[in-house]
């Protein structure tokens, strides 16, 4: 049986392909959607794709994890730079986990130069815009197969 991956957009991820596309791009968050199910197909994994605006409901999810998934991919959007409690999910669930960012958030204001999550995080793609979505799934597969 297929792996199982999480991967969690966190808040406004949801308006990409609509404004902002001289930062985040053109494509919309469900053809990112598409592509990723289309590539976990070719690869051999089972996708859960989800969006949260809310921060508790992000952490409810990495803690459903425990039941059937392998791994995490996150791109936690702005709870990247001020969430504990999204560090502290990860850290209890204790998965093979790849945080993700369209954009190089080294690039960008200073607030986005500190993640709370990385310490979490077995990897972390940036600066690769939709892309990075497909070079995080290959990683997690890469990961479980060790
Ligand atoms: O580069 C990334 O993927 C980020 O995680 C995106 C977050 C930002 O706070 C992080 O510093 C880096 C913001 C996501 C907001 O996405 C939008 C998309 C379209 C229009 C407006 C916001």
């Amino acid at each position: 049986m297929n792996q199982k991956i999480l991967l969690i957009n966190g808040p406004n991820l949801n308006l990409l392909g609509t404004r902002e596309k001289e930062t985040y791009g053109n494509i919309s968050l469900d053809d990112i959607k598409k592509n990723c199910e289309e590539h976990c197909k070719k690869i051999g994994l089972e996708l859960d794709f989800m969006q949260s605006n809310l921060e508790g409901e992000i952490v409810d999810a990495i803690q459903e994890t425990r039941k059937n998934h392998q791994g995490i991919i996150i791109n936690a959007g702005g709870y990247t730079h001020t969430s504990v409690a999204i560090l502290d999910a990860l850290l209890a669930v204790k998965k093979p986990t790849i945080e993700l960012h369209i954009t190089n958030i080294y690039k960008r204001e200073d607030f986005r130069h500190k993640s709370l999550i990385s310490k979490a995080a077995d990897g972390i793609i940036c600066g690769l815009g939709a892309e990075g979505y497909i070079m995080a799934l290959d990683g997690i597969k890469k990961i479980l197969k060790k």
